[in-house]
């Protein structure tokens, strides 16, 4: 089963948000595999987002992820890379359909509320970075309720 990386970035944390976010994908049915409420330091923030590190916005983008506590997320479930993608909306919540997260809470790209991995692979990657013990081990009893 496909498993993504979910982060509620500082506003969101800060807006009390963290409620509705964990909502929308539990409602769905995806499986929570791993939560951690943590601060993360500079290099912490520049490893997560080194494949941006050339962009103007670079050092801007890490000082905001590093301002606050984040939720730090494991989710699991068939498609839940591509699926999470689209229930967090556009990168740029200006283009962001209303019912996604972005759309329905965010202004602005540079406090867009939420991260998820754009692929299996990056999911793998920041999977490993952020939680290095991996996932948590649990089976959910509705499992046969969400899938045929
Ligand atoms: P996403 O995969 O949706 O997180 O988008 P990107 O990896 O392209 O960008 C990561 C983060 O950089 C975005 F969530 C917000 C920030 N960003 C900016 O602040 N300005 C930009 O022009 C592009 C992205």
């Amino acid at each position: 089963m496909e498993q993504t990386f979910i982060m509620i970035k500082p506003d969101g944390v800060q807006r009390g948000l963290v409620g509705d976010v964990i909502s929308r994908f539990e409602k769905k049915g995806f499986y929570l595999k791993g939560l951690k409420f943590i601060n993360v330091d500079r290099p912490f923030a520049e490893k997560h987002y080194e494949d941006l590190s050339a962009k103007p916005f670079f050092s801007g983008l890490v000082d905001y992820i590093i301002s606050g506590p984040v939720v730090a997320m494991i989710w699991e479930g068939k498609n839940v890379v591509l699926t999470g993608r689209k229930i967090i909306g556009a990168t740029n919540p200006a283009e962001s359909a209303p019912g996604t997260i972005r759309g329905d809470y965010a202004i602005e790209i540079g406090r867009n509320i939420i991260h998820g991995s754009d692929s299996a692979e990056s999911a793998r990657k920041e999977i490993a970075l952020w939680f290095p013990d991996g996932p948590a081990n649990w089976q959910s009893s509705v499992h046969h309720w969400i899938y045929e």
